[in-house]
């Protein structure tokens, strides 16, 4: 990958190409652990960890929240015309894309582009921008690893897109799928993202739950029947979500959507993008989302980011938790890796972190926890008796009436038969704290 900046103004001036230096440099602008090209058994850091950079917090969000105005000075902000900014903004982008050494990136359309006040002029904005995305693609060879629509944000949306009362109002939102699935599929997306901002409601008196669910389920089915029309071979994901901004938001967690997926039909097209804060927002862990979804064969991509254990909103701070990172990496490796998904880090700078080199070092930190957490798995995979102790647990099920039962060969009255022989099982430890110990002693091997 070249370290180019194209357009004749470089937007991080004094950041250089940001290398590898190992875990015994001070330097916050170097890895000290992610080392793309190093070999991590069959396939490289890049390849296993597929990171992508997400347009909205970087380049549009400037720390503003609901109590008070950004706090970061874009300088790629500047241009009073929307578009001209645009064109900055993707060249501020780009270049942080590879000084980074990314292969990826994540947009909505409005990121991207602006609005727009009719369809026609959102569609040829988003084309224009497109094909200036392309050439910089192809000059730096950063790739999409997923496309979305901002269907949350826009006052019209605010009883919902696709699941909205007013059907005047989903017809807004498949113009905005749709050329955000023309955008993605010119872009060679790997992925197409849905997630259901205001798919939900505020108040279950006044909404027909049911009709919403359908309404989902066929638009849902329109836009992957439009992507394959035009295409776009990628998977589409689900990103689950419970709650925020809505009260209550249909795609819940990661069994909540597998249901509904089965129930519309969509289970061979859908996958799920499995979202850190997302999963504690929802009573889960971010391990446990990402296991619910491996386990089913929908585990897609991820958004990477964390929680905070004090509040019960999605701060989406930049991923720090090794121990959440180890789990994670170990549900990825035991799943074949992410395919065509990766890691995007859907986080943002905390709104006191006002330097643009903040920009770097939160995504330097979270390559690094999560390069950690792959050595650490890959260890715990290659090295420890973990997966052999986890098979041996249901030894049992494996021949003789265990192994019956799960061929569906026993009765309720045959499971009573053969407890009245065996009398009492028994007792086999858990081994809990044997495995958290050893987790931690790899940990501190890498
Ligand atoms: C919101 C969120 C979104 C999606 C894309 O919580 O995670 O940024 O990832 O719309
Ligand atoms: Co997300």
């Amino acid at each position: 990958m070249s370290n180019i900046f194209i357009g004749n103004r470089e937007y991080f001036p004094g950041i250089g190409q940001i290398k590898f230096e190992g875990g015994s440099s001070d330097n916050p602008l170097a890895f000290k652990c992610y080392e793309a090209e190093r070999m991590v058994g069959a396939k490289t850091m890049r390849d296993h960890l597929r990171f992508a950079v997400s347009y909205w917090h970087n380049f549009c969000g400037d720390g503003s929240d609901i109590f008070g105005p950004g706090t970061r000075i874009h300088p790629w902000s500047e241009k009073s015309n929307s578009l001209d900014a645009a064109e900055d903004k993707l060249d501020a982008a780009f270049e942080f894309f590879t000084k980074l050494d990314v292969p990826f990136y994540c947009f909505h359309d409005v990121d991207l582009a602006p609005d727009g006040t009719t369809v026609a002029q959102g569609e040829s904005y988003l084309s224009h921008m497109v094909e200036l995305a392309k050439v910089r693609q192809a000059a730096t060879g950063v790739q999409l690893l997923w496309g979305t629509a901002n269907v949350f944000s826009n006052p019209r949306y605010m009883n919902g897109a696709s699941t909205n009362p007013n059907f005047d109002v989903v017809a807004h939102a498949g113009a905005q799928v749709k050329r955000s699935l023309d955008a993605t599929a010119a872009l060679g997306g790997k992925n197409y993202v849905f997630w259901g901002g205001r798919e939900g409601y505020a108040c279950l008196f006044n909404t027909n739950t049911q009709r919403e669910l359908d309404h989902m389920g066929r638009f849902l089915s329109m836009a992957r029947d439009y992507g394959r029309s035009i295409g776009f071979e990628g998977a589409f994901l689900i990103e689950p979500k419970p709650m925020e901004p809505m009260y209550h938001q249909y795609d819940v967690d990661a069994q909540t959507v597998i249901g509904f997926l089965r129930r519309y039909g969509l289970e061979n097209d859908f996958k799920l993008n499995i979202e850190a804060n997302h999963a504690t927002l929802s009573g889960h862990s971010f391990a446990h989302e990402l296991q619910m979804a491996a386990d089913a064969g929908f585990l897609g991509s991820i958004d990477a980011n964390r929680g905070n254990a004090q509040n019960g909103w999605d701060t989406d701070q930049f991923p720090t938790d090794l121990h959440d990172t180890v789990q994670a990496m170990l549900v990825v490796l035991a799943n074949g890796g992410l395919r065509s998904g990766g890691l995007n880090f859907d986080a943002k700078l905390r709104r006191e972190s006002t330097s643009l080199e903040d920009m770097f070092v939160a995504h330097i930190g979270g390559m690094d926890c999560f390069a950690r957490g792959l050595l650490a798995a890959n260890s715990i995979l290659e090295k420890s008796s973990l997966s052999r102790d986890k098979k041996d647990r249901y030894s049992s099920f494996d021949q003789g009436p265990g192994a019956v039962f799960e061929a569906g060969g026993l009765s309720l009255t045959d499971l009573r038969d053969h407890a009245e022989i065996i009398g009492e099982p028994e007792q086999v430890s858990g081994r809990q704290e044997s495995i958290e110990n050893m987790i931690n002693d790899h940990l501190f091997r890498t």
